[in-house]
C-alpha cells in the first residue's frame, strides 16, 4: 500500500492539495523544470493518483513540494492538475504558503519558491490582531502576496469567428497562457457556468485550429472571460487546461490582465485592481516596473480543509485515477 500525506486548501474557492514530501520520486537533483520533465516523463501516474478521481476531482490543483536548485530559494513547487502541469499558480502559490503556516513550517515573512517558469517571491503577512477578549490561540496567518514571474501581452486583439460573430482576444503570460476576452457579450455569473464553458473552450479550439499560440508556439491552454461588476475592476472566468473553471480568480490570470493593462497604460504602478472571480472572491493586484519587466504581485486568502492520507492499493483497478 503507497501512502501519500497531503494537505488541502482552498484559496477563494480553488482547491489547492499539498504534498509536501514523496521522496520515492527521487526527484533530487536538477533544477525544478527538469524535476517537473522528469515527473511528467517517469512518474505521470503519480499525478494522476494524486488528483483524478476517485481521490480528487477535476477541479484540483496539486503543489508537489521539491528540494530547489536555486540556493536562493527556500522552496521548489510542482504545480499539476487534472490533465497536466503548470507553469505557475497563483492561487496554488498562496494555497502552498498559508499551507505551510497552518503546519508551522514558517512564519510571517518573505519565502523565495523556484518554479519551473522561474522564481516568485512569496510573502506571508501577520493575522490581524484577535478583537479584544476573543480566543486565545492565534490563528495561523493565511494572507498571501506572490511576487509572480515577469508578465506581458504576446499578442493583441486577435480576432476569431464564433458563431457567426467575431470576437478578440489577447494572448498574455502570467506564469501560463492565457487567451484574454471582454467582448464575448455572455452574463459572467455561477447560473451561466455551461454556456461559459463551453463558449470558452469553442474560443480555444478556434484560435487553436487558426495557429494561434504563446512566445516560442506554446499553447495557449487557459481562456479568460471578464466583465463589469460593481463589486471590484473586473469579474472573470477562467478555463483551465482540463475544462475545469477556476473558482479563483485566477493568480497567473490575473498577471496577465495587468500585464495588458500596464500595455494599454491603464494601470499605474502601485495602483491596486481588484479582479473577482465567478463565484465572486477576489485577488488585489498591482504592478512594479523593473528593467522594463512588468512584475505583478497577487495579493489573496487561503483556508486550509483536510489533511490526511491518500492510500494507493495495488489491487484497485481505478487506483491510478481516472477522468470521467
Ligand atoms: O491561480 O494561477 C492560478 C491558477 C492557474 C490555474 C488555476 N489557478
Amino acid at each position: 500500500m503507497k501512502r501519500i500525506s497531503f494537505l488541502d486548501s482552498h484559496t477563494g474557492g480553488e482547491p489547492t492539495r499539498l504534498i509536501e514530501e514523496a521522496a520515492y520520486l527521487e526527484l533530487d537533483s536538477g533544477s525544478v523544470a527538469e524535476k517537473l520533465s522528469e515527473l511528467k516523463t517517469n512518474h505521470d501516474t503519480f499525478r494522476s493518483q494524486v488528483l483524478n478521481e476517485p481521490r480528487g476531482s477535476d477541479v484540483l490543483v496539486g503543489a508537489l513540494l521539491v528540494p530547489p536548485s536555486d540556493p536562493a530559494c527556500q522552496f521548489g513547487v510542482i504545480f499539476f492538475n487534472n490533465v497536466g502541469y503548470l507553469g505557475m499558480c497563483g492561487h496554488g502559490t498562496i494555497g502552498v504558503i498559508a499551507s505551510l503556516s497552518y503546519l508551522g513550517r514558517i512564519t510571517p515573512g518573505s519565502y523565495r519558491i523556484e518554479t519551473p517558469v522561474g522564481v516568485v517571491e512569496a510573502t506571508l503577512h501577520p493575522s490581524p490582531p484577535l478583537p479584544r477578549g476573543e480566543g486565545v490561540r492565534a490563528l495561523y496567518p493565511n494572507r498571501v502576496s506572490v511576487r509572480n514571474v515577469p508578465s506581458y501581452r504576446h499578442l493583441k486583439q486577435v480576432a476569431v469567428e464564433i458563431d457567426g460573430r467575431t470576437i478578440h482576444g489577447d494572448v498574455a503570460w502570467g506564469g501560463n497562457w492565457f487567451f484574454l476576452v471582454h467582448d464575448h457579450g455572455l452574463d459572467v455569473n455561477l447560473q451561466n457556468l455551461d454556456q461559459l464553458t463551453n463558449f470558452a473552450w469553442r474560443v480555444r479550439e478556434a484560435y487553436t485550429r487558426m495557429g494561434i499560440s504563446g512566445a516560442d508556439g506554446h499553447e495557449v491552454d487557459h481562456v479568460e472571460l471578464f466583465s463589469e461588476t460593481p463589486g471590484a475592476d473586473s469579474k472573470n472566468f477562467v478555463l483551465c487546461p482540463g475544462k475545469a473553471y477556476d473558482r479563483s480568480p485566477c493568480g497567473t490570470g490575473t498577471s496577465a490582465k495587468l500585464a495588458c493593462l500596464a500595455s494599454d497604460g491603464k494601470l499605474a504602478e502601485g495602483q491596486t485592481w481588484k479582479q473577482q472571480s465567478v463565484v465572486g472572491s477576489i485577488f488585489e493586484g498591482q504592478i512594479q516596473i523593473q528593467d522594463g519587466n512588468i512584475i505583478p504581485t497577487i495579493t489573496g486568502e487561503a483556508w486550509v480543509m483536510a489533511q490526511g492520507e491518500l492510500l494507493v492499493d495495488e489491487r484497485d483497478p481505478f487506483g491510478n485515477g481516472i477522468r470521467v
